[in-house]
């Protein structure tokens, strides 16, 4: 079955795109067919629900992920309201250099960066979360034709299309509420023969295991085309104690970002996860290149889900995220497996984080 392709738009022809199922307030919009564009007033009156007779995807990785021999959960599920929040304050803690590191690369490098990515782009950015790092690319480029953020926080990612959109206001933004670690149908592309660029801060490409990575960036390829580029941060290798410090803040912001995964489970799944049963763990695997976020289990305990019972024992953990740390050689492999060629790598002064800007080969 091809995904489902439905958008709804206002009449500024700003829109909102997505590739599964959903119900916008009293419209249902389902089924398999071609792309629809169905007029509403203001972008912002849009809610979404999740149809009740739709399957979940998510729910069936959940289920498979809890019931492995080592059980793990999908990182998307981080990122509830809740979730987006927490993460926002990672990005400012003083241990979490990645988001400040590749802000100042952005910010130092704009210029090189626009032209480099040429004039009239579609600009397709992969988890928009807040779009804050957009901002610096789009006030840079030469009149870029459309921005299309794809996430799957679907509120956070309404709203951020919002201020965007309300920021620039003759670019075209067409938010895509979809799960970009699955296939994603691209929307019928406003601006044909445009340049098309993908952006993909925060060394997020890191979350993806190495197969899974080179998946995901030739879908990337797919969707740029021919022309297309790709900009993209990668988190470089490095002394493990600063990698330690970033995955184990004092504050302890992150060990409750990692515990509210399953406050999102339970209310999203209808679980019973006792949040305050659960530990965060996080620590650099030097053998695999990666960080390692778990949670696990402080005492023998069962937990439900759906119908479904699971049992913890003691110390056993759950593997919530693996963050990938990569030299600028190993990205360079990863990224021709995938079809693009590195043209331009920027780090930091202390080699801490790279941004780099990708072409289709
Ligand atoms: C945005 C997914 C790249 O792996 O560093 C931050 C998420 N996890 N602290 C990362 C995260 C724990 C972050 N990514």
């Amino acid at each position: 079955m091809s995904p489902v392709s439905a958008s709804i738009a206002d009449a500024n022809g700003r829109g909102f795109y997505c590739s599964r199922p959903w119900r916008y307030g009293t419209l249902a919009v389902k089924g398999w067919g071609p792309a629809k564009m169905i007029p509403v007033e203001t972008t912002s009156s849009i809610r979404l629900r999740k149809t009740e007779t739709a399957s979940d995807p998510v729910l069936d990785e959940v289920l498979l992920g809890l019931t492995k021999t080592r059980k793990e959960l999908p990182c998307k599920l981080f990122y509830d309201e809740r979730g987006s929040v927490l993460f926002e304050q990672i990005c400012t803690l003083d241990e979490y250099y990645l988001t400040r590191t590749e802000i100042a690369i952005m910010e130092q490098n704009a210029s090189e960066l626009a032209e480099l990515m040429g004039p009239r782009c579609v600009l397709l950015e992969y988890g928009s979360g807040s779009s804050t790092k957009t901002r610096i690319l789009l006030d840079h480029l030469h009149e870029p034709v459309a921005y299309i953020p794809i996430d799957y926080a679907a509120e956070q990612l309404q709203r951020s299309a919002a201020a965007i959109a309300a920021s620039y206001p003759a670019l075209r933004v067409l938010p895509l509420h979809a799960d970009y670690t699955q296939r994603v149908g691209v929307p019928p592309l406003v601006g044909a023969g445009a340049r098309r660029v993908g952006f993909f801060p925060g060394s997020t490409v890191g979350n993806f295991r190495l197969t899974e990575a080179v998946h995901f960036l030739r879908r990337v390829r797919g969707a740029v085309g021919p022309r297309g580029g790709l900009l993209i941060g990668a988190d470089l290798k490095k002394d493990p104690a600063v990698l330690h410090r970033a995955y184990n803040d004092a504050a302890g912001v992150t060990a409750e970002f990692n515990r509210n995964i399953l406050a999102h489970i339970n209310r999203r799944f209808d679980a019973d996860f006792r949040l305050d049963k659960f530990a965060h763990r996080a620590f650099y695997n030097e053998r695999l290149g990666r960080i390692e976020m778990h949670l696990i289990s402080q005492e023998d305990q069962r937990v439900r889900l759906q119908d479904l019972e699971i049992a913890f024992r003691a110390g056993e953990g759950v593997l919530t995220e693996v963050s990938y740390k990569y030299s600028v050689e190993q990205f360079r492999t990863l990224a021709s497996r995938a079809g693009f060629e590195v043209q331009r790598v920027w780090v930091d002064a202390s080699r801490l984080f790279s941004v780099q800007y990708l072409l289709a080969c």
